[in-house]
């Protein structure tokens, strides 16, 4: 069982996209287990772009995040990692397949709607950047076995 960090960015809080979001993760039969509204500051968005730190791009990335409101969450699941990205499609929206997220919702790479932890090194220390332990629950749901 794997859990994955995942965001609506303020392009997708702004948009009104957070419901549909949620619902294409609710009905892909993925579990919530954490989720916030919450305004990311200059620091905590440096941490969590580190790795893009000096691109070109860095300094519009940190300023796009910090713009408003984003969804916070972690989902849980077998091999949620990789399905959600995969859910969320590629980084660019035009190279993105059609029915994922950025491909339907989005047109440019700086405003993609949406965040998704690449590996598991990444899901841990985003969630623990993003979320204190006791934030994050642990539950059962009757239609687990269903899933
Ligand atoms: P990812 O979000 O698909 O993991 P990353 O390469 O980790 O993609 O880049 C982080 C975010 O930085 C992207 O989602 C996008 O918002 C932005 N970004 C990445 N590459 C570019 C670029 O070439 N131009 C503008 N923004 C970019
Ligand atoms: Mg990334």
């Amino acid at each position: 069982m794997e859990q994955t960090y995942v965001m609506v960015k303020p392009d997708g809080v702004e948009r009104g996209l957070i419901g549909e979001i949620v619902a294409k993760i609710e009905k892909k039969g993925i579990k919530l287990v954490a989720a916030k509204l919450i305004q990311i500051d200059r620091n905590l968005a440096e941490q969590h772009y580190a790795e893009h730190i000096g691109k070109p791009f860095f300094e519009d990335l940190i300023g796009f995040i910090t713009s408003g409101p984003v969804f916070a969450m972690v989902l849980e699941g077998d091999d949620v990692i990789k399905i959600a990205r995969r859910m969320m499609g590629k980084t660019n929206p035009s190279e993105a397949d059609p029915g994922t997220i950025r491909a339907d919702y989005a047109i440019h790479t700086n405003r993609n709607v949406i965040h998704g932890s690449d590996s598991p090194e990444s899901a841990k220390r985003e969630i623990q950047l993003f979320f204190a332990p006791n934030e994050i629950l642990s539950y059962e749901k009757a239609v687990d076995t269903w899933i």
